[in-house]
């Protein structure tokens, strides 16, 4: 395998929003208060910072809506602070890589402004137009936001697509001139000294919205491969694509380097876990770790040598994983570090987002009112009508929804949880007395320095960056173990997944050295190895030349 820089890596996404408001009086996150945090992130470890959308934007989608690509929304700050942002990072060693919003634009976007004028205006082939069917819709395609995907135009009598909110065009990729525009958009920020892009749901560039194909579309990798020999293929930069809808059997096809595409691919499958096949992810069942290991396993194995996974729990869609199948209760701390060892222990690039580091919770808000994003007012709305009740739907809206992941940064116990001076634009999670960034660095023992343990073990051991993966214990419902090897050495990682301690045994107990754990006193000197609640060891185990050296 050829090395690549951000095989070692580990990747810190922002959501600036939320993340730290640095000019004052002002009640939302900005690119100084960003700034201002760098230490703290390189204090952390991670060497990259993913940064989420700070284009100018109506922020109907908080900025996954952008008007204009080539400059910074007014809430976020100017270009000038966007420069400083990105030479504050060099001097601290810290890369930078931007999200990218290709699938769709804010309906403010000029392109789309000048589309809505004529069928013939040039700009009208920028975006999917269709001729009603039946007086109706063009087909049943629905919104990820809830709802049909088709918004009625009547000025020039035909229906736009739109796969997310209807202030969300989706563009039309089949446009070669479209395509042109926008690799010279991702130049434009490449010189800016961006070193690489996360791309918002990219498997749905190559749509067939005729045969209502979404995901996977015949022209997506074509495509791919265009961007890549016209934008970052002459560069070396870091490229993450973000699709729903990849499978062990296509993530090569993105992320195996001889077919110059992207680095790596978010993979969403071990995510969907806990929801009822086939149905929505407000609709919850619990998850079962048998199968949490068959999916992981089934990644790691399969892009071993052909591609390169990401590793995350969280981003500003998913819920806290600490209170979704960790215990956000009485074993915060426990299984916050435990799920942290099982994720870093793997192969792959690991994401760490805003409040991981530091165990931040779901927020859980009683009232509907305090949920401000859109997909979940339109879910409401739409669970409502298909005849859910408000308790039930309230429920799974404070299981599931995305707004769980966008409370404002917890720095200190001090007003507004330090994150502004102003009210935050979103209600702080109640507990930031008690879960914030200071007392996080204040104690020894906390999440965040396990964390850093964690990013500091993965730059000094290459069997965590190449080593190969081995599932052990494959069927134990209770505990999640695998093994590494590279070049002789055995990599073990044991975690016990739930509340209830549990006895395991372990042969070749001799050579054991313990490379971090989440209990003071953790112990694999015996083949018996007992394990407390959420208890996570990682090890390394001398076997000599009978190792498994691949
Ligand atoms: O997310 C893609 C996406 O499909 C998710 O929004 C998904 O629908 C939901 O979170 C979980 O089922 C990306 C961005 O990450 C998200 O923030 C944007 O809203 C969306 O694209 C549209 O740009």
């Amino acid at each position: 395998m050829i090395k690549k820089w951000w095989h070692t890596s580990v990747i810190y996404q922002i959501y600036p929003k939320s993340f730290k408001a640095g000019r004052p009086d002002t009640s939302i996150g900005d690119l100084k208060g960003v700034i201002q945090k760098l230490d703290y992130i390189k204090r952390l470890g991670a060497d990259v910072i993913w940064l989420c959308p700070v284009y100018q934007s109506p922020q109907i989608d908080n900025g996954y809506d952008i008007s204009d690509y080539y400059s910074i929304s007014p809430e976020y700050g100017t270009m000038e602070d966007f420069e400083q942002l990105i030479e504050a990072c060099k001097n601290r060693g810290i890369r930078l890589i931007m999200d990218l919003v290709v699938n769709h634009t804010s309906d403010q976007h000029h392109w789309f402004q000048q589309a809505l004028q004529a069928k013939d205006n040039p700009f009208r082939d920028y975006y999917i137009w269709r001729d009603p069917i039946k007086g109706g819709v063009p087909n049943e395609l629905q919104s990820n936001f809830g709802g049909a995907a088709w918004k009625w135009h009547a000025e020039t009598d035909q229906y736009y697509l739109h796969f997310y909110s209807d202030a969300q065009p989706d563009l039309n990729w089949s446009n070669q001139k479209l395509r042109h525009d926008i690799y010279d958009m991702m130049n434009f920020w490449i010189d800016k000294g961006v070193s690489g892009f996360r791309m918002d749901v990219i498997d749905l560039i190559g749509k067939d919205p005729d045969h209502q194909i979404k995901e996977n579309g015949p022209m997506l990798h074509p495509y791919l491969q265009e961007m890549y020999e016209h934008t970052f293929g002459s560069h070396d930069l870091l490229t993450v694509g973000e699709t729903w809808g990849a499978t062990p059997e296509n993530a090569p096809l993105y992320s195996d380097p001889e077919r110059q595409e992207l680095s790596m691919v978010f993979q969403f499958e071990h995510l969907q876990l806990d929801k009822i096949p086939g149905k929505q992810r407000w609709d919850v069942q619990p998850l079962v770790l048998t199968e949490l290991k068959r999916v992981l396993n089934t990644w790691q194995t399969a892009l071993h040598s052909n591609g390169w996974n990401s590793l995350f729990w969280n981003n500003h869609d998913l819920p806290r994983i600490v209170s979704r199948w960790g215990n956000d209760q009485e074993f915060r701390v426990e299984s916050a570090k435990m799920l942290a060892t099982l994720l870093h222990g793997m192969q792959g690039t690991p994401y760490i987002y805003q409040g991981e580091e530091i165990g931040m919770t779901n927020a859980a808000y009683a009232s509907l009112a305090d949920y401000k994003d859109i997909e979940t007012q339109n879910i409401y709305r739409e669970r409502i009508k298909k005849g859910f009740s408000h308790e039930q739907t309230m429920a799974a809206i404070r299981l599931k929804a995305r707004d769980n992941a966008r409370t404002p940064m917890q720095w200190n116990r001090d007003r507004h949880a330090g994150f502004s001076d102003a009210t935050p634009w979103m209600k702080l999670n109640e507990n930031h007395e008690d879960i914030n960034v200071e007392q996080a660095l204040h104690d020894p023992d906390s999440i965040f320095y396990h964390y850093q343990a964690l990013i500091a073990l993965r730059k000094k051991h290459d069997v965590l960056v190449y080593g190969s993966f081995r599932l052990i214990l494959e069927q134990h419902e209770q505990v999640f173990a695998y093994e590494r090897h590279f070049q002789g050495k055995t990599l073990v990682v044991v975690c016990n997944f739930y509340e209830q301690p549990v006895s395991i045994v372990f042969p070749g107990a001799e050579k054991r050295i313990i490379l971090s754990s989440n209990y003071k006193d953790s112990s694999v000197e015996l083949e018996d190895v007992y394990l407390r609640p959420y208890e996570a060891i990682m090890y390394l185990e001398k076997r000599g030349e009978s190792g498994n050296e691949d």
